[in-house]
């Protein structure tokens, strides 16, 4: 289960972010109002939901989830391969030291987004991408066999970050799409296929029983509910013209 959530509100800035969707710029109005909505769904989720304030130096700084890895025994602060996002670590620092006890750090030559960190019960998957390098996931593994976990390496081939083409969603599911559809590191789980059209719904969340999944994606939402969960849709097509998806917008812990 978790109890707590951390969100950045999104800047003006963020028209300025980094993207490779052809979707045109996002209406900052309405990624707020979006934002708001997300975090409506998190509170709904039972969580207590901590919204830091925006900071206009960093376009992208909303996608919070790739600059820390929150487990249940430590949190480790990333070091994002993108150079414009490098700096955003320092903002999350205090937020993430008045949680956690046990803070460690990615260190050079290592880069690694949490994006590509996937996390199933005690073992984590890390996605090797343009964004997370070997160094990191060496790293990353080091430290959470520190803490008590296991790591597997997983190459990606064409999306952005490991979990833009997979969503766990616990009791041994999992929705995938593309790439990783025949990928061996994940036949043991019960895979949930989301169809090529829908490929951005892969990146749904699975907090506390219910699935949050982005709005305007009908079939992988009934997919997820014929699995037997709720659903909760959430319309983040703003941050879909930056290539951030659901998951991207927080840190659940
Ligand atoms: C970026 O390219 O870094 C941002 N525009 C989007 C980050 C999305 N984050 C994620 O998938 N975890």
């Amino acid at each position: 289960m978790f109890t707590k959530a951390i969100v950045r509100k999104p800047c003006r800035a963020m028209v300025d972010g980094l993207t490779s969707a052809d979707l045109g710029v996002p209406d900052y109005q309405k990624a707020l109002i979006q934002h708001a909505d997300y975090i409506d769904a998190l509170e709904q989720c039972g969580l207590k939901v901590t919204a830091l304030p925006p900071d206009e130096r960093f376009p992208d700084s909303t996608f919070v989830e790739d600059v820390a890895l929150m487990t249940p025994r430590c949190a480790v602060i990333t070091r994002p391969g993108a150079p414009t996002r490098a700096q955003e670590t320092r903002l999350i620092l205090d937020s993430i030291r008045q949680n956690y006890a046990a803070v460690e750090m990615i260190q050079a030559p290592g880069t690694l987004e949490a994006g590509d960190v996937m996390m199933v019960g005690d073992h984590y998957y890390i996605g090797l991408s343009e964004r997370t390098n070997q160094a990191g996931a060496t790293q990353l593994t080091t430290i959470l066999e520190k803490h008590g976990f296991s790591a597997s390496v997983v190459k990606l081939d064409k999306v952005l970050h490991l979990k833009t083409g997979l969503g766990y969603l616990e009791n041994n599911k999992l929705l995938a799409c593309g790439e990783f559809l025949d990928n061996p590191h994940f036949n043991q789980y019960e895979i949930l296929e989301v169809d090529a059209d829908e490929a951005f719904a892969a990146n749904s969340v699975w907090i506390n029983g219910t699935v949050l999944t982005p709005a305007g994606f009908p079939r992988t939402a009934e997919l997820i509910r014929s699995a037997g969960y709720e659903v909760r849709p959430v319309d983040v097509s703003e941050f879909q013209k930056l290539d951030g998806g659901l998951s991207c917008l927080s840190l659940r812990f």
